[in-house]
């Protein structure tokens, strides 16, 4: 199968494989697996921040920080199509007690700017009004195709909120995807966020886990939270060591699932019925409108699927994620298979 469904389906790699059957381990609920404390210390100094905590999932990492910054009767706000607010299973109210605010980014970018926020917050309102105990970011953004945010564009959120009082998180699964990108690093990019989540089992291709990010105070908090969700794992210095691979290796091939969502971008565009902006198209998404197509999103999934490509539909869209188990050739093979369309 040619798997594009998402590149949280990526496979350790033979060298992956390697470092897990050697890994040193340890019982990380007593903070003695030698290998996660490895990785944390690697991901806080990659991301200059002061700690890092290894958590079982990006939605486990982002809800912590959602916990962490809130308190209950609270709104969070976040752009309308992002992950935390679509995705997480309504979590923030579950655990957080917290409402969220969508937000549209009127360019459909899914970055927002500080006039899209802005008539959002709930700062100095009557006692009763809910009110706003922090913003999320997403970069890149999944569900506006893998589209950016700049370093000086998350900067400046992150001044104003702060003079605001607000904390900024980011959602920053894909996070080495926006630096291949944008040629800045992560540091840069999270630089002014008080809080940062990402993903080394999604393009970095780790079997699973993902780093939270923040200060010596925000992480200790965050241990006792991840473990009050269930997820202060043992000797996850196993899964730790194919993380420290994906940290150190994985982002220097991100380039490649790049070019091939542009490839795969560019060949669906000649199809009629599909419509998709090209120059959107900059990380490892590729979403595509089938409108025009006459036919219904899971008949066309279904179509792809007897023949061998998995992709999912959303609404009167289909998303295609390229990464590093996909080659060039598999994804000229699927532009030539959906010409069922033509
Ligand atoms: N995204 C998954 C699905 O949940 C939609 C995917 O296939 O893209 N933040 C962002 C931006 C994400 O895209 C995801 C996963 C997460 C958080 C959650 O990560 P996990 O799956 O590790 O909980």
């Amino acid at each position: 199968m040619i798997d594009l469904r998402s590149d949280t389906v990526t496979k350790p790699t033979p060298q992956m494989r390697q470092a897990m059957a050697n890994a040193e381990v340890g019982d990380d609920v007593y903070g003695e697996d030698p290998t996660v404390n490895l990785l944390q210390e690697r991901a806080a100094e990659l991301f200059d921040k002061e700690a890092a905590l290894f958590v079982p999932t990006g939605s486990m990492g982002n809800q912590i920080a959602v916990k962490l910054h809130t308190k209950p009767g609270q709104e969070i706000i976040i752009e309308e199509r992002g992950h935390i607010f679509n995705f997480e299973m309504g979590t923030p109210s579950v655990v957080s007690g917290v409402m969220i605010r969508p937000v549209r980014s009127m360019d459909g970018s899914g970055m927002l700017t500080w006039d899209e926020v802005a008539p959002a917050l709930h700062i100095d309102q009557p006692y009763y009004a809910c009110p706003t105990g922090l913003i999320c970011l997403e970069n890149t953004h999944n569900f506006a195709g893998g589209s950016v945010m700049s370093a000086d564009h998350c900067a400046e959120i992150c001044e104003i909120a702060h003079k605001l009082g607000l904390p900024v998180h980011m959602d920053g699964a894909r996070i080495f995807n926006a630096s291949v990108a944008l040629n800045t690093s992560v540091a840069e990019l999270t630089k002014y966020c008080d809080s940062v989540q990402f993903c080394l089992s999604k393009g970095l291709g780790a079997p699973a886990g993902s780093m939270l990010l923040g200060s010596k105070d925000f992480i200790e908090e965050a241990r006792v939270w991840r473990k009050r969700l269930g997820g202060g794992m043992r000797q996850v210095g196993i899964l730790a060591a194919a993380g420290l691979i994906a940290l150190e290796e994985s982002p220097k091939n991100l380039h490649i699932d790049h070019e091939n969502a542009k490839r795969l971008a560019q060949g669906v565009s000649n199809i009629p019925g599909i419509s998709i902006d090209l120059e959107k198209v900059v990380t490892n998404i590729v979403i595509f409108d089938i409108s025009g197509t006459g036919m219904e999103t899971n008949a066309i999934c279904a179509k792809l699927k007897a023949q061998g490509v998995l992709a999912i539909g959303f609404g009167k869209t289909i998303r295609m994620v390229t990464h590093c188990d996909v080659t060039g050739a598999e994804i000229d093979k699927t532009v030539e298979l959906l010409s069922f369309l033509k």
